[in-house]
């Protein structure tokens, strides 16, 4: 990939020399051009800017000289080779990790670095229809900074890094924040029971000593998704952007503040399935019971106006950790036949971890109306005795 930056502060991206970068570009994998921009100026003080029209504060970076680096740049490359030209500013696109996946498909980036309070909006018009570029403004985040050279050194970093040779082990790049709508897990090194200098003891959690890569794959995924609810919960939403059904409601990880409500709607939709079905569920459960199991599985809470009216849990297969299990969907009987299962239940697969294979649940053998939305969903009956008694198993492949 090339990567060429203008600015009038081009010492500004000399940490593009340093560590993995630079290596990559000494390694020939990247090819960093900055220039400087007062150097496509032809006045004695190297004019960059001037009054903005209009009035108002500050001063505005003039249209020529970025007409001219923009041209040398594009002089520069291959026959017919053009680049994608991003500019940075507040006001752009926000800049996130599927943009950086999207950049790393480009053989060739120009970054625009302004100042002031801006370049003349005429240049992008020149960019786009002069000389047939791709522009895109992009922004680092919703705050100001005082110029884009910041952003280009975070952009610049974000997308060389998911080149090909540029990161040791490409795998490290899998179970990263964001790279599947999760933030990281917990990480831990030697020693494994660590005194502080203030005297305080801390250990690993024994599952990371345990060698059991199951267990641990188990343990690092229900981090990733308690870190996911209780930090970002709208990285927990937007992954459900298709399907605006949940938007409406609460969602979180539950607690062990949750068991109470957990188990009185459990109650509510068993009385449903053993009315509708004579089928005897989980009628003796105790508070504790609902809490304790909460270690073992993630269990998704929806609440409107703080009631809690949906739930749905999710584990890897203790015994597979290629199958994703889904448990316990419920939603408040006076909010069924809304979608809201069938939208709980694709949220529940979305939180499946890379790798996943199979999508297994399990439900009773008469429980038509569970049996209708599950097939609906792409679940097939699988045969023979389901794993509780009056149960039947269903699985679908994973995406
Ligand atoms: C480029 C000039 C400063 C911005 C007047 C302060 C990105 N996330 C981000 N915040 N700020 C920028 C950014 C700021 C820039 C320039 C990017 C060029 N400024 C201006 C408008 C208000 N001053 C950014 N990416």
């Amino acid at each position: 990939m090339r990567i060429d930056v203008v600015s009038i502060f081009p010492e500004y991206l000399a940490p593009l020399d340093l560590s993995l970068i630079g290596k990559a570009r000494r390694d020939g994998l990247l090819d960093v051009r900055v220039h400087q921009l007062r150097d496509f100026t032809h006045d004695r003080h190297q004019t960059v800017d001037d009054t903005p029209y209009g009035g108002g504060a500050g001063m505005v970076m003039k249209p020529q000289p970025w007409a001219e680096a923009l041209d040398a740049v594009v002089a520069s490359g291959d026959a017919g080779a053009r680049p994608r030209v991003i500019v940075p500013g507040p006001g752009g696109m926000p800049f996130t990790q599927a943009l950086a996946r999207e950049l790393a498909e480009e053989p060739w980036l120009a970054f625009a670095c302004g100042r002031y309070e801006g370049i003349d909006e005429r240049v992008y018009g020149y960019a786009a229809d002069d000389l047939g570029l791709r522009v895109d403004v992009v922004s680092l985040g919703d705050y100001v900074l005082n110029g884009g050279e910041v952003a280009v050194l975070a952009i610049t970093e974000a997308v060389a890094r998911l080149l090909p040779g540029v990161i040791g082990n490409a795998e490290s790049l899998v179970e990263e924040s964001h790279e599947d709508g999760l933030l990281e897990y917990p990480v831990f090194t030697k020693p494994a029971s660590w005194t502080s200098p203030t005297g305080t003891t801390r250990d690993v959690p024994p599952v990371l000593l345990s060698g059991d890569h199951g267990a641990i794959a188990r343990w690092r995924h229900q981090q990733r998704l308690e870190r996911t609810a209780a930090r970002r919960p709208d990285l927990l939403h937007s992954s459900q952007a298709a399907d605006g059904e949940l938007a409406a409601y609460d969602l979180s990880v539950a607690t062990r503040g949750d068991a109470a409500e957990l188990l009185t709607l459990t109650r509510a939709c068993w009385a449903q399935e053993y009315v509708r079905y004579g089928l005897f569920g989980a009628g003796t459960d105790t508070v504790d019971e609902f809490a304790d199991e909460l270690a073992e599985w993630t269990t998704w809470v929806l609440r409107s106006a703080g009631r809690l009216v949906a739930s749905v849990r999710a584990r890897l297969d203790p015994a597979d950790p290629t199958t994703w299990q889904i448990g316990r969907l419920m939603v408040a009987p006076d909010l069924q036949g809304r979608g809201l299962g069938r939208a709980l239940l694709a949220f529940a697969e979305a939180q499946a971890p890379v790798g996943t294979i199979t999508f297994w649940l399990n439900t009773g053998e008469r429980s038509e109306r569970n049996l209708k939305i599950y097939k609906k969903a792409g679940y097939r009956v699988r045969p023979g005795v389901g794993a509780h008694p009056e149960t039947v198993d269903l699985t679908k492949r994973a995406r």
